[in-house]
Order: C-alpha cells, then structure tokens, then sequence
C-alpha cells in the first residue's frame, strides 16, 4: 500500500491527463487528487476545484489529504502567456511560491514543477544545447520559467525542500489536447492529416524544435520523481531530450503513412518564439544522474498518434 498521497495542480491539462493516469496505476487512483480550476465531464476521481493563487484553498486540500507529493502543472504556455504578460507571470510564479512554501513549511515531502526549453533565447548555442550556457529567454513564459527554477534551486540550497525539474521540450500525444504552446502544431498536424490530408502550419518548414512523445516525458518525469534524493544533483530543471524535428520532416514522416497528405505554411507570431528556442538539445546529466534515455523516435511516434487518432476520428 503507497504510504504517498499525490496532488496535481492543473491535472486537466495536456501533461496532467496523462500523468493522473500513470501515477494512479502506481500509486492507487485513492492516492491521487486530481484538481484544476474547472471540472471537466468525465473527471477523474477524487478531484476538487482548486484555483493555485488561492493559497488558502490550497492548503485546506493539501490537509484535507495529508498530501505528500504536489505536482505543480498550471501554467500559461509560450503563446498564450504572450497575449497576456502580466497574468502570465502572476500564475507562473506565485502558483510555485504557493507550492514551495508548503514545502518550506514541512507541509509536503516533495515538489515536481516543469520547467521548459523556453528557459533557453537567442543568444543560446542551438544545437546540442548543454544544460548549462548562456539564458537570456525574450518571451515571458520563458522569464517565468528561468526564474521559477532559480526559485526552485534556492528553495533546496537555502531550505532543504526536495523539488525536482524537468525542461520539457513539446509534448506530443494523442490522449489529450496542447493548450497554447509554440510546439502544439506537431499536434495539431496529425489531427488534420486524418481529417483532411492537409495542414496549415504557423511555423515555416526549415523550424527544428525539441519535441518528444507523451509517454517518454510522463517516464521521465516520474523516474525522475522517484529517484533516491541524491542522484537529483540538479535542483533548477534537467534538460531532457527526446526527437527533434521541423515541419517538413513531420510532414515526411506522415505521408509513409498518409501518402496524399499536404503541408503548406503561414508563419505568425509564434515563429519569433520557435526561432529563439534551442533546435536540438544535450541531456548528459539526466542521462549520467539518474538514467534517463528516450525511446521514441519520429515514425514510431507517428505510426502510434495516428493508428490511435485515426481510432477516435
Ligand atoms: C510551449 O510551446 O510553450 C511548450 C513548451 C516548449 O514549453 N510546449
């Protein structure tokens, strides 16, 4: 019987999904409260409304539940956060200083927050990005999430709470929708190659981005949670690497599959954002501390997003 009782905060979402369901099948689905600021109409079980700037509510869950372990999901992404700056910061950090003080405070043993490859900007080396170089993100997502891991680092340094990080590169899968990111077009592409054999991209064809498969960044994300505390040497957030590729060799891999589908391109603002991201990135510390690997590459991923997909249209 799992002694740990798990909280994810934004469990509706993209991430949350999944994880709520990998985490009940480890953990017993009694142990894992789902919450978010709205109900959806299948919820998953238990699950209470919890909107992470109420710092109050927050905490009558996490007594409520005696949680030990808080995944902090919440947040706005690339795009959307650029439509709405303040907010976007307001979220962002003050959810974390919500989560991190309950840590400080004994209330709970340990803290996964995601950080992301926005953390990286113009001035970064692109290629085979390493954990550690030069930071200067341009977008406030990115802002947000450079300094939500040096909160988390400080946190550890200064108060001994045990967070752990990960610098998703984008998600990729079929269970449940992107919300606003700059990556979600390799989402969206499978969907309209089984609708319509044809999609309009927003970046243009030559943008190379870190992209990984769901289940991959779900493994990841629990092997690194359950990772005896002193293989977590990092505190701030793992690079970790999966598939890198750009809208023409996505479309590539499609048509093995969907052989009259077609790609054409009208880049918008999102393109400023891709084109400040790293194109491919080096995960030698996730690898050396604690043994991640990957294990999907871009046509396994595609023939499953599509045989699943081609399911539900
Ligand atoms: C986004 O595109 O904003 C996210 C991310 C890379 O963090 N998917």
């Amino acid at each position: 019987m799992s002694t740990e009782r798990i909280l994810i905060i934004g469990s509706n979402g993209q991430i949350g999904l999944e994880l709520a369901e990998s985490l009940r099948i480890n953990y017993g689905s009694e142990n894992v409260i789902c919450s978010d600021v709205r109900q959806m109409e299948h919820q998953i079980m238990p699950f209470e409304t919890l909107d992470v700037l109420d710092q109050n509510s927050l905490l009558a869950i996490v007594k409520k539940y005696n949680i030990t372990q808080v995944y902090l999901l919440a947040a706005l992404l690339s795009a959307t956060a650029e439509k709405n700056p303040k907010f976007a910061w307001q979220l962002n950090m003050d959810g974390l200083f919500h989560v991190l003080d309950l840590a400080k405070e004994g209330l709970i043993k340990k803290v996964y927050w995601p950080s992301s490859i926005a953390v990286f900007g113009p001035s970064t080396p692109r290629l085979n990005t390493p954990q550690y170089t030069v930071m200067e993100p341009n977008t406030i997502y990115g802002i947000s999430k450079q300094a939500g891991e040096r909160y988390c680092e400080y946190y550890h340094q200064k108060y001994g709470v045990d967070v752990r990080s990960i610098r998703y590169p984008g998600l990729i899968g079929w269970k449940s929708a992107p919300g606003g990111g700059t990556t979600d077009y390799a989402v969206h592409i499978y969907h309209e190659a089984l609708k319509q054999q044809s999609y309009n991209c927003f970046l243009s064809a030559e943008t190379s981005l870190p992209m990984m498969y769901m289940p991959d960044a779900i493994r990841a994300t629990i092997e690194l949670m359950e990772s005896p505390a002193e293989k977590v040497k990092i505190r701030s957030s793992y690079n970790v690497s999966g598939i890198s590729f750009n809208p023409e060799e996505i479309a590539a891999s499609i048509r093995k599959f969907i052989p009259n589908f077609t790609i054409s391109y009208t880049p918008d603002f999102r393109q400023a954002i891709a084109d400040s991201w790293p194109q491919s990135i080096n995960d030698q510390e996730a690898r050396e501390h604690w043994g991640w690997k990957p294990e999907f590459d871009l046509d396994a991923m595609t023939k499953v997003m599509l045989d699943n997909l081609g399911k539900q249209v």
